[in-house]
């Protein structure tokens, strides 16, 4: 610890930390505009300076690190007048006019930072110079005219996403943010995350759906869940007039830190299904709006006989982007009320069931996302993070140029080949001799952390290259780094789930446990599951593969997923079909009773995301009239068969710590 007075305070820093963030921890504000406390410093703008006892100038504070006695003044006539003459400086140099802004409203950090220090106009006339605009990007405008230089985005892009897209071009006053070696943004390697427009500070990046629609003190900002996909991001919802405005990740978020996807953050605003809003029933083979009441008696008439029946029953299907306490009403109302042998989620377990019951029988093993912050080196097997769950792909990305290791074991060519150090091609299926011939190579070469009984390993070892058709060497090499990390993560995907083969994942662990990727410290082995509420939909036992084998009914509570061609034609079969959904589909146009329910924006609720972690989900908008929550639906329905559910999800599921 070291010891520093501020403005007169006494104040305790951690060694290593900037002055910046040591008067921020007791609560002293310094203005700044390039500093970010999820970027490096950069010390670029210098409106944090600050004066120092025993220097003769001011010192920019996000990049000067505590020492013992050191005396900081944060506060003075002189750093006013130098602060105001840095923005005045900033405004001068191009096209700034923020007391007139109409397109950040109110959450521009320069806008902010001038009525801070009192400056109403600019003191010095621009140049009027012309810097390049580009709108060729779906989500968002680049205007260099109102650009500070302060490199946010730059950082943001290399050190948030790992994508490396932005960089700087020209020199001094005509230095310009550009994309890859200077082509439209629309054009170029951006993966659209849209984090370089949540940091800057200005509006030089602005976001195409909410600029110029209002002030944000007149907008409200809601925390809430993304249920993108099992990562799980935290989010702020903008909202204004029953609207969502824009989605940004919210920086106090422990699982993204503020970081989120082009699914996430992007997706909900470009929405273009049509919405459905009344109950309808097929009559006369046309589909008719009906009320609620008559759309919820014919289902619990219909399915109310046939609860209890072994083979000539009902089926039900509920999407694992449900909250849980949809999919435990569900749960409940189906496989513990009406006992139907064929109740399960839309994923049928294919992200879980393999590692869910080797879980149940060695006991709890998986792992923690945030390890990825630290690995050294990642293993990914069967896991295309780089698409599928993005952010946890970036936390790799990032950390790649860092020296962090990456090999990655898939059958195609993915995204992560390009970035992998070591990438091995075994035929499709054959990973648990893979797995076994690293293991053996590991052993055999004695750099193994724990002890793992392996009878011959040379066989193992030319099974797994014969089998997985991978050269030894490819193999060893993998086999040397994984056992050489010292904080290493093993991540798996629906590539390795889906072959439902617990001796696969036994392996896995074992793998790992031989490797050092779980000890009594850490738990590095992690699946990354599907969507939002995968592992809620297997601690429900929601996992069964589904078939409908002379089931009378199929109950599908699939929310605001989109359903694709295999589903209508697997639920179509179906003599008696009902559907809760939000949007109108090929599947619901097939259905005999449609039941029209919210969006997970417009309801609160529950998920478990793919590390365990519980989160809230918050309800920012109120859904068209006429829409009801899944909840309230399945409540109605339980109700109307005398099943009454209990509704006591939190003794279902089971947070992992
Ligand atoms: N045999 C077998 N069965 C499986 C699995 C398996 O691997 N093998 N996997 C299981 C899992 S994990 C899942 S999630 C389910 C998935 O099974 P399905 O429910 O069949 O879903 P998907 O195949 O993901 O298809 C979603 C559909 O939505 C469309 N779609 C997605 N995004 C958009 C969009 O933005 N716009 C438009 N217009 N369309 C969009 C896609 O084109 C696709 O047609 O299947 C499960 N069942
Ligand atoms: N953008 C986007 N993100 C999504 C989804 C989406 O539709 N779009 N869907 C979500 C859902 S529902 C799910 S389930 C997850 C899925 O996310 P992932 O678990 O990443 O699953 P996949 O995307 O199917 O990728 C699995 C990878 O395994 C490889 N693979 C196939 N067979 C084998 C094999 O035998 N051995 C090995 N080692 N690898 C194999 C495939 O080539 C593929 O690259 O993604 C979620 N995220
Ligand atoms: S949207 Fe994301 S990937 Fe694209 S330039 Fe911005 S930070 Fe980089
Ligand atoms: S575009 Fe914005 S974040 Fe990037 S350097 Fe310019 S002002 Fe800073
Ligand atoms: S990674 Fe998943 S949870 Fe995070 S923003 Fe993207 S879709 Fe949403
Ligand atoms: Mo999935």
């Amino acid at each position: 610890m070291v010891q520093l007075t501020i403005n007169g305070k006494q104040i305790e820093a951690v060694e290593g930390m900037t002055v910046l963030s040591a008067a921020k921890r007791a609560g002293i504000e310094i203005p700044t505009l390039c500093a970010h406390k999820e970027l490096t410093p950069f010390g670029g703008c210098r409106l944090c300076i600050v004066e120092v006892q025993g220097f003769r100038v001011p010192i920019a504070s996000c990049t000067l690190p505590v020492s013992n006695g050191m005396v900081i003044n944060t506060q003075s006539e002189a750093l006013s007048k130098s602060r105001k003459f840095i923005l005045s400086m900033l405004f001068s140099e191009r096209n700034h006019f923020c007391p007139f802004c109409q397109v950040s409203g109110g959450d521009c950090d320069l806008q902010n930072a001038a009525y801070a220090q009192n400056m109403t106009h600019w003191p010095m006339q621009p140049g009027w110079n012309k810097f390049p605009v580009d709108s060729s990007h779906p989500y968002f405008v680049l205007d260099n005219n109102r650009c500070i230089l302060c490199r946010r985005c730059v950082r943001a892009c290399a050190e948030m996403a790992g994508n490396f897209t932005l960089t700087m071009a020209e020199r001094g006053a005509s230095t310009l943010v550009v994309a890859d070696t200077n082509v439209p943004l629309g054009e170029s390697s951006c993966i659209k995350c849209g984090s370089c427009v949540q940091v800057c500070p200005t509006g030089a990046l602005i976001d195409r759906t909410s600029a110029y629609q209002g002030h944000d003190l007149a907008m409200t900002e809601i925390t809430s869940v993304c249920a993108g996909c099992s990562v799980g991001c935290g989010i702020k919802l903008i909202v204004h007039d029953n609207r969502i405005v824009r989605i940004e990740g919210d920086w106090d978020a422990p699982v993204n830190r503020g970081v989120l996807c082009e699914h996430g953050r992007y997706d909900p605003m470009n929405e273009t299904r049509t919405r459905l809003t009344k109950p309808l029933m097929r009559k006369d083979g046309k589909l008719e709006p009906v009320s609620w009441d008559e759309a919820l008696g014919a289902v619990a008439e219909k399915l109310k006989p046939l609860a209890g029946r072994e083979h000539d029953g009902l089926a039900a299907i509920a999407s694992t982007r449900l909250p849980v306490e949809a999919l435990s009403m569900f749960k409940e109302l189906f496989l513990d009320g009406c006992k139907s042998d064929m109740v399960t989620s839309s994923e049928e377990g294919m992200t879980t069931a393999s590692a869910h019951a080797v879980a149940e029988k060695a006991g709890a093993f998986e792992g923690k996302l945030d390890l990825l912050r630290t690995a050294d080196v990642v293993m990914c097997i069967g896991a295309n993070v780089a698409r599928s769950h993005m952010v946890a792909g970036f936390m790799i990305k990032r950390a790649l140029p860092k020296g962090t290791r990456l090999i990655n074991i898939d059958p195609e060519l993915s995204e992560l080949d390009e970035l992998a150090n070591i990438s091995l091609k075994p035929v499709k299926g054959s990973d648990l001799a893979l797995v076994k011939g690293m293991q053996a190579l590991i052993v055999k070469e004695g750099l193994g952390r724990a002890f793992l009984e392996i009878l011959d390993a040379d066989k193992l070892i030319a099974e797994a290259v014969e089998v997985c058709g991978v050269s030894l060497e490819t193999l060893s090499s993998a086999a040397r780094v994984l056992a050489n990390a010292v904080t290493p993560v093993i991540l798996f995907g629906k590539g390795v789930t889906a072959q439902r083969d617990e001796e696969l994942i036994a392996a896995l662990l074992d793998l790992a446990r031989l490797t050092g990727v779980i000890d009594s410290e850490r738990l590095g082995l992690l699946s990354i599951k599907g969507e939002a509420n995968s592992l809620a939909a297997a601690q429900l036992r929601l996992e069964s593969q589904f078939v409908l084998n002379g089931q009378k009914a199929v109950f599908a509570a699939i929310g605001d997923d989109f359903v694709s061609k295999r589903l209508v034609e697997r639920l179509g079969q179906s003599p008696y079909l009902v559907v809760q959904a939000a949007y109108a589909s090929a599947l619901t146009e097939r259905a005999d009773v449609v039941l029209p329910v919210t969006l997970w924006s417009e309801q609160a609720g529950h998920y478990l995301n793919m590390d365990g972690r519980l989160q809230a989900a918050a309800k920012a908008v109120e859904a068209p009239a006429g829409i009801r929550e899944s909840t309230a639906v399945l409540a109605e329905i339980a109700m109307r068969m005398n099943m009454p559910v209990k509704h006591d999800w939190r003794g279902e599921v089971k947070i992992l710590d």
